[in-house]
């Protein structure tokens, strides 16, 4: 069971992307073992960091790649369901603070990284090594698009400012709104504020989930303002080679807006080939909590989910504040989705296995006595 749950599976991004070259061994609770040859097409080091973090689950000692004690687990696999996974559980998690900052806490214009989901982080990427700030990430192969255009999955989302250090939130199929991952879930200890003397809240601004363990596979992006990389020209989704996936004529088009093409900024995303779920920053009569469904061509629906239309008439703030959030705007900066079909694993699998067998020998010892 323990051995089961620490198998590094892969979203099924990852496994379609790679569906013709790789054998897949089908396991038993739904997990899915990639094959060798695909652990060393994505990298070697992936086999052996999974293999460490297998070991560090059941061990529970020493750092942790992302330089915490703990390591994250047991993963688990993208389904639709009504099952909302743990960060912790979730492997490939990558993120982006507004002001793009790395792993040690220094401004770093286009940096995104790695974090575990118990306040765990390291460096994966950068996207803009000249000067733009990272506001979206996605894979070209989204797990759980298709389920959030069903209904069937939680969307996650997170707001501008991630006021009371609340990062992402999750709204389920019926539309009920919870938190998933604060600002310590994130990144714990944050980093420190300017006087030094405490950890500064940040705010989220780009997400990307289900994927391998400290592999970069956001591989879809935008930056803030929409620029390229090298600030030449601009460019709404780009490719991780920075090639051109939409212009910005093709997002204002999209949302029937062509007269905006050169003011627009899309800053949150999901891919699925040439379809994306998208919002935008704050512009004219948007303010910023419309998700549009696209298909790549013509024009693009507001997205339907949790039992709402996310429109602009969508008053974002007063329904969080009815589950008990308040939020600074109805700007959503990030998108994503989780879902299982549940139950969840146990946490902790390693330890309660380790709590067992001591208890176990003390019941022995007690009957023999
Ligand atoms: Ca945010
Ligand atoms: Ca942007
Ligand atoms: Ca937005």
């Amino acid at each position: 069971m323990a051995i089961g749950h620490c198998i590094i599976d892969f979203k099924r991004k990852k496994l379609l992307a790679h569906s013709r070259t790789t054998h897949l061994l089908s396991l038993s609770a739904g997990l899915l073992l990639p094959s060798f040859r695909l652990l060393a097409g994505l990298g070697v080091r992936l086999g052996v960091t999974s293999l460490l973090l297998c070991a560090g689950n059941a061990l529970a000692s020493g750092n942790t790649s992302y330089g915490v004690p703990t390591p994250p687990g047991p993963f688990l696999t993208p389904i639709p369901g009504t099952t909302l996974p743990l960060p912790r559980q979730v492997p490939g998690k990558e993120f982006s603070t507004i002001l793009d900052l790395n792993a040690a806490n220094s401004p770093t214009p286009g940096q995104s990284m790695f974090w575990d989901g118990l306040g765990g982080v390291s460096d994966a990427y950068n996207y803009s090594s000249t000067r733009g700030q990272l506001d979206a990430l996605a894979n070209a192969d989204d797990a759980l698009f298709a389920a959030v255009r069903a209904n069937n999955t939680f969307l996650l989302l997170s707001m501008q400012g991630d006021l009371n250090r609340n990062s992402v939130f999750a709204i389920s199929p019926t539309g009920t709104v919870s938190l998933w991952a604060s600002n310590s879930t994130v990144w714990n200890p944050a980093p420190l504020d300017g006087t030094g003397t405490g950890p500064a809240a940040f705010d989220l601004d780009a997400l990307e989930i289900w994927g391998p363990e400290l592999i970069v596979d956001a591989n879809r992006f935008s930056l803030e303002f929409d620029v390229l990389p090298d600030g030449t020209g601009s460019a709404s989704v780009m490719h991780l080679d920075n090639s051109v996936q939409y212009t910005r004529e093709d997002i204002a088009a999209a949302i029937g807006r062509p007269d905006l093409a050169d003011r627009i900024d899309l800053d949150a995303l999901m891919v699925k080939g040439d379809d994306l779920l998208f919002s935008i920053q704050p512009l004219d009569e948007f303010d910023g909590g419309e998700i549009w469904d696209w298909s790549g061509t013509g024009l693009a629906s507001f997205l339907y989910f949790g039992e709402r239309t996310w429109n602009t008439e969508n008053n974002i703030k007063d329904y969080f504040w009815g589950y008990g959030f308040d939020i600074s705007n109805d700007n959503i900066d990030a998108l994503e989705a989780a879902s299982v079909p549940g139950p969840l694993p146990i946490v902790g699998l390693g330890a309660a296995f380790g709590f067992s067998r001591r208890l176990r020998s003390r019941i022995k010892a007690r009957v023999q006595t």
